[in-house]
């Protein structure tokens, strides 16, 4: 018998903290060595003249969730794990969304439900919260939290979601006794509901007008509001999806008066800017509503600010945010009522496949980032901010074999036909990219290959997660 069930060899194998040659044994689907010349394995994989890296882990997408009526997302679970595989993932975090009035259980139950037998690779559900009811409080969110579900996103926008101040920080002191991170949409609900009145009443409909309605003020005043009730109840808040320089200002304010304030922000924000709603240099008027997602991208001197802060330390993950709705569809992003405003287009853009060789590129090969610091921004640092280290996260025995293998000088060109979510476009169509994720091991099995993806559904499984203890504090 091989001692080894997997063991691959020859490679540089990436941490957070550390880039060495070594070798990798894998044994019941866990790392169980590190180290120079492993051979006996029952497979073996060559990666010389590649790098080993953690598999990426995405702590931000919206898959299969209602948007309304009318509207339907593009991915569910199969669809959207895959899309993770091929694009480098071993595990996604989705939310399962309470809906106004409903139970919160009931709404994990549910969405769990959808999940289980359907992913190709592990996946970790948070909550949203839209109804913090003295139910949810009292009981559903402390159960949840103890069975689990250890983090959720508020939202300080959006008709159906928004919460006011007193109930962020009826929420905010819930997760401070429970020790839950608590992930923060910031942009405020009134001045974007202002501002796109007034726009429409100036005729000023088109999808651009999007990027007029939630300008850098409205997220950096929201961004500002949430760290100041965070430090009202001494709660580490992770600001999420930081779009450009006053945002990140506000977070890197907080972070030097001490205060325990984290941040996310997401490949958009760094490749994008607000010019791609006008669907400039795009035949169809309407194309400015692929880029159509919130916060909206902004301009280069914000993208520079946000690689500031990735460089000093301010953000602690790079996440996709992957939101994704069809383009050319009724029950997408032309829907009938997005054709007549840009108020109704649904928010977001597809992201999970691209987010690992846009943000390796953009970071690694052009000198930007170390790839220690790739690592931790796309793998590590999610897992310890949300409950799954020392699981996942890093290469090391006793976690789970999920790696992946990255050529770095491979040369390739983003095309929507070569992707395998549900969408029928991508924002990065015709981006060039240096550096590819070549192959995707989860749990020790091959499950993505030069772009073909080898699991079935179901082999990823859905995670509980535990706090820590030191996070729990009666307030
Ligand atoms: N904005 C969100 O808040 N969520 C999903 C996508 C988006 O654009
Ligand atoms: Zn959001
Ligand atoms: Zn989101």
């Amino acid at each position: 018998m091989p001692e080894f069930d997997l063991a691959i060899r020859g490679g540089t194998v990436v941490t957070a903290s550390d880039t060495v040659r070594a070798d990798i044994g894998v044994c019941g689907g866990r790392i169980v060595a590190v180290a120079e010349g492993i051979a006996d394995a029952a497979r073996v994989i060559d990666a010389s003249g590649l790098l080993v890296l953690p598999g990426g882990i995405d702590s931000h997408v919206h898959i299969a969730q209602d948007p309304g009526p009318g509207i339907v997302m593009a991915d569910d679970f199969a669809s959207a794990t895959r899309a993770a595989a091929a694009g480098g993932n071993t595990c996604v975090m989705p939310f399962a969304v309470q809906p106004r009035g409903g139970s919160l259980r009931q709404a994990v139950d549910a969405y769990r439900a959808k999940a289980e037998g359907q992913c190709h690779v592990d996946v970790a559900i948070h909550m949203i919260i839209s109804d913090p009811s003295e139910a949810v409080l009292g009981q559903e969110l402390p159960a949840l939290v103890a069975d689990g579900y250890t983090s959720f996103k508020v939202f300080m926008t959006y008709d159906d979601l928004v919460l006011n101040d007193r109930q962020l920080l009826d929420v905010f002191h819930v997760a401070r006794r429970q020790g839950a991170r608590v992930m923060v949409h910031a942009e405020g609900y009134d001045a974007i509901r202002y501002l796109s009145d007034r726009l429409e009443r100036a005729g000023e409909t088109k999808p651009y007008g999007h990027a007029l309605s939630r300008p850098e003020v409205v997220e950096r005043e929201a961004a500002h509001r949430a760290i100041s009730h965070a430090e009202l109840i001494d709660l580490p808040i992770v600001i999420v999806h930081v779009s450009g320089r006053e945002a990140t200002e506000q977070i890197a304010w907080a972070q030097a008066r001490g205060l325990k304030i984290r941040a996310e922000t997401c490949p958009q924000y760094l490749t994008l800017t607000a010019e791609h709603m006008k669907g400039l240099g795009l035949d169809d008027p309407m194309a400015g509503a692929k880029y159509v997602c919130s916060p909206p991208p902004r301009d280069q001197e914000s993208q520079e600010a946000v690689w500031s802060g990735i460089r000093r330390g301010i953000f602690d993950v790079v996440s996709s945010d992957h939101s994704p709705f069809r383009y050319d569809d009724p029950q997408g992003k032309l829907n009938p009522r997005g054709k007549t405003s840009f108020r109704w287009i649904p928010n977001g853009i597809p992201g999970v496949e691209t987010r690992l060789p846009v943000f390796f590129s953009e970071g690694v090969s052009k000198g930007r980032i170390s790839l220690n610091q790739f690592a931790a921004l796309t793998a590590t640092n999610h897992a310890k901010l949300y409950g799954l280290y020392p699981r996942k996260g890093s290469i090391a025995p006793g976690f789970d074999a999920d790696l992946t293998l990255w050529d770095p000088n491979r040369r390739e060109t983003i095309r929507q036909e070569t992707l395998h979510h549900g969408s029928d476009y991508t924002p990065w169509e015709g981006f060039d990219v240096t550096g590819w994720p070549v192959m995707t091991i989860a749990g020790g099995q091959v499950i993505a290959e030069d772009g073909k993806v080898l699991s079935a559904p179901g082999r990823g499984r859905v995670l509980d997660r535990a706090v820590d203890p030191a996070e729990r504090r009666d307030v």
